[in-house]
């Protein structure tokens, strides 16, 4: 039975916060695997030096009180000491730097896309915009529509069971998994953030200012994520869900234009 659970729970994954969750999402992207794995290795150098300077003090604490230290030692400087404890961290922060920059700069690579969505924060809601689509060049108009969030006495009146409070909304973005996609991000109003934690993308969204970003979505599902910067009053009830589904069923999507029911 034990066995059981825990192979059916390694099928599912973690695309949407849990109460008291101290870890990261389940990865989605290869950046978001990146940034684990960053972390995996931050937190490995911050407790190895949590145990070494832990254990200087207390040795310094047991070791050296007055009353076994009869003797006073007379020497105010140590070369040897002052380098060796000079050396050591620039050289751990050397570590720590060189894998950081590496994944900054992966960020930041943008490959030949082949949709772009853009995407746009209002004061209190997501609207998105699509325009690459032969059926938006042939009646010259872009897919566009604004997500709202579904409240809680909308899923209670509509028995949503296993929706999750303050995450859902009534229109998901759809996307192509396998697919080199473009993101661009702007606010009508105020500062937002638009972030999907699974993705390993938090992409401010400034009025008056474009920002862009790269997604390469690596497996299909619900993704969820919320606005990450304090925008005003209903700052906490913007979420953002984000529908992930195989490149060819996305194509049959379009070309049967459900999508623009
Ligand atoms: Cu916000």
């Amino acid at each position: 039975m034990l066995l059981l659970s825990y192979l059916t729970s390694t099928l599912w994954f973690g695309d949407a916060a849990v109460a008291y969750q101290l870890g990261f999402q389940d990865p989605a992207t290869t950046t978001m695997e990146g940034i684990y794995l960053f972390n995996l290795h931050l937190l490995f150098v911050i407790i190895s030096i949590v145990i070494v300077v832990g254990w200087l003090l207390l040795s310094v604490l047991t070791n050296f009180t007055e009353f076994d230290n009869t003797n006073v030692a007379n020497f105010t400087h140590s070369n040897a000491v002052e380098i060796i404890w000079t050396t050591i961290p620039a050289l751990i922060l050397l570590s720590l730097a060189s894998p950081s920059f590496s994944l900054l700069y992966s960020l930041d690579e943008i490959s030949n896309p082949e949709l772009t969505l853009k995407i746009l924060g209002h004061q209190w809601y997501w609207s998105y915009e699509i325009s690459d689509f032969n059926s938006c060049s042939e009646s010259s108009q872009s897919l566009k529509y604004s997500s709202y969030m579904l409240t809680n006495e909308f899923l209670q009146e509509n028995n949503s069971i296993g929706f999750f409070r303050v995450l859902e909304t009534n229109k998901r973005v759809v996307l192509p998994t396998n697919t080199h996609l473009r993101l661009l991000i702007t606010a009508v109003d105020v500062l937002h953030s638009w972030t999907i934690p699974s993705f390993g993308v938090k992409v401010d969204a400034c009025p008056g200012r474009l920002n862009q970003a790269n997604l390469f979505i690596k497996r299909f599902g619900v993704f969820f994520g919320q606005c990450s910067e304090i925008c005003g009053v209903n700052h906490g009830f913007m979420p953002i869900v984000l529908l992930a589904m195989p490149s060819v069923q996305y194509h049959y999507l379009i070309m049967t234009n459900l999508h623009f029911n």
